[in-house]
């Protein structure tokens, strides 16, 4: 079906020379960062640990507004919040460097200010009474004057969250919680106790995105063979090689804080990645697919980890969260991609996550870089224009059927003067138009379109992946979603 889309010779090339400016650092895409706060169960697993050393070298692109100490099923009490603080100490040291590179990084001193402890206990059994230092920076946070919403990304158990919802409504007016509700997102990394459920068949009519297996696409599994069916994809960047060699040695305190993985890499990192503003996705349309995965259109019922995988199995042991109290519920859920690498096509819920794992580890082994490296002998990653707008949101056009559409990114530039290389494609699982597409090229770094005739009042993904020829090559992109009319 892909090869449908297919676009021979869309691959084309193009050198800017750009002044190589001295204050480089204030070269960067005119973006909205996300608001953030985590909850994480961090030292259950090393994983929590490798995905707040990444986030927090993002921490110039995302306003980190929380990082909160959690429980969930695999760390049923005592939240770890001081390994949070080894970790912003380590963030401390390499600073002055970053700050070479970007100078919107926060200072240390802000990331120890709003890391706190959530609630101590496991669940919904642990949500009452006036809550916990992490429910009360939360409500805090949705309650600033600001308009942006608050994603909370929850790296172990939602009960930290819940308890933020739950003490809201029992202290405010239904008009007040329906404001607060409407300021939140929420993505719930698989499952980790019974509050995401309790939320969900609560209030549904909260966003909540449940990344149920997807996040199996970071990495293959190192400890055994049980998830060889989601394999696929770049494995060259995440071998314990390629980590060892571009993250945890000869880069720095941050890289000596990277632990070895146990099972997979950073399970918990697209939770993050899905907020991203590399250009690639709209946040608030969980369809369209990011470095964090791709959601269904509509909520789906009751999707837990039982269901999909332990059926069968024996859990007797405890090896799933007993949701049974707040059945039915409803929330996004894994959407499934058809992707074609080196020959191989998979169809599946991991595809949507590894599909773009080249991009998202050399941008990390670049951020690495920031941390002990001078700017002109880093990378750094282009400027996507989309005519002369260097934002990094999603366009949306309306278009009649059969008319000739053409896009143009001449104006795009790399910070460092690295060459550039366009490819525009179509992103068919996004979009809801089916049939063929035809794409060609136009100049240097544009492309035409002609909208097919019976595109009705459906959908088309346009996607340009821009990539430098820096090292480690570094990707950005931009969307352009067509609508028939
Ligand atoms: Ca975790
Ligand atoms: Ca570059």
């Amino acid at each position: 079906m892909m090869s449908r889309y297919n676009m021979p010779g869309t691959f084309f090339t193009i050198f800017f020379m750009v002044p190589l400016l001295n204050n480089a650092q204030s070269i960067k895409p005119e973006m909205v960062k996300p608001r953030i706060i985590v909850t994480t169960d961090i030292t259950n697993e090393p994983d929590d640990q490798e995905s707040l050393i990444r986030l927090l070298l993002y921490a110039n692109d995302i306003d980190i507004e929380g990082l909160i100490g959690s429980t969930g099923v695999w760390k049923l009490c005592d939240p770890a919040t001081e390994v949070i603080h080894e970790c912003i100490d380590g963030y401390a040291q390499v600073l002055n460097n970053l700050l070479k590179h970007d100078d919107s990084y926060p200072t240390a001193e802000h990331l120890h200010s709003i890391t706190v402890t959530g609630n101590q206990g496991y669940g919904m059994s642990h949500v009452s009474g006036r809550g916990s230092a992490g429910s009360r920076l939360i409500i805090d946070a949705v309650d600033k004057d600001d308009p942006r919403p608050v994603w909370l990304l929850a790296w172990g158990g939602t009960n930290t969250i819940a308890q933020a919802i739950w003490t809201v409504s029992q202290t405010r007016s239904q008009e007040e919680l329906e404001a607060f509700l409407q300021k939140i997102r929420v993505y719930d990394l698989a499952a980790q106790d019974d509050a995401g459920a309790w939320m969900a068949k609560t209030y549904p009519q909260l966003f909540l995105i449940r990344n149920v297996l997807a996040y199996k696409g970071m990495s293959f599994r190192f400890s055994s063979d049980a998830w060889n069916h989601t394999r696929g994809g770049d494995e060259t960047v995440v071998t314990r090689e390629w980590v060892r060699e571009n993250i945890q040695e000869g880069h720095g305190p941050m890289g000596e804080l990277y632990p070895d993985a146990l099972h997979i890499w950073e399970g918990d990192t697209p939770t993050y990645f899905y907020v991203m503003p590399n250009g690639l996705n709209d946040p608030e349309k969980q369809w369209q697919g990011s470095w964090g995965g791709r959601f269904t259109r509509e909520k789906q019922k009751n999707v837990n980890i039982v269901a999909q995988e332990y059926a069968g199995a024996d859990c007797s042991k405890g090896c799933f969260v007993n949701e049974s109290l707040f059945l039915d519920y409803w929330l996004y859920a894994d959407a499934e991609d058809t992707w074609t690498y080196q020959d191989k096509s998979y169809s599946n819920q991991w595809a949507p996550i590894f599909r773009w794992r080249t991009d998202f580890q050399h941008d990390f082994a670049a951020r690495m870089d920031w941390c002990i490296k001078a700017y002109q002998d880093a990378n750094h990653a282009p400027i996507v224009a989309l005519e002369d707008d260097i934002t990094t949101g999603v366009q949306y056009l309306k278009a009649k059927p059969d008319e000739e559409l053409s896009f143009s990114a001449s104006k795009s530039y790399d910070p460092d003067g690295d060459e550039l290389t366009f490819q525009w494609w179509i992103y068919p699982e996004a979009g809801t138009y089916n049939g063929e597409v035809n794409l060609e090229p136009d100049g240097k770094a544009g492309v035409k379109i002609k909208t097919p005739a019976d595109i009705g009042s459906k959908e088309i993904h346009l996607i340009l992946s821009v990539t430098d020829h820096g090292q480690p090559a570094l990707t950005r992109y931009r969307r352009i979603v067509i609508q028939g009319s």
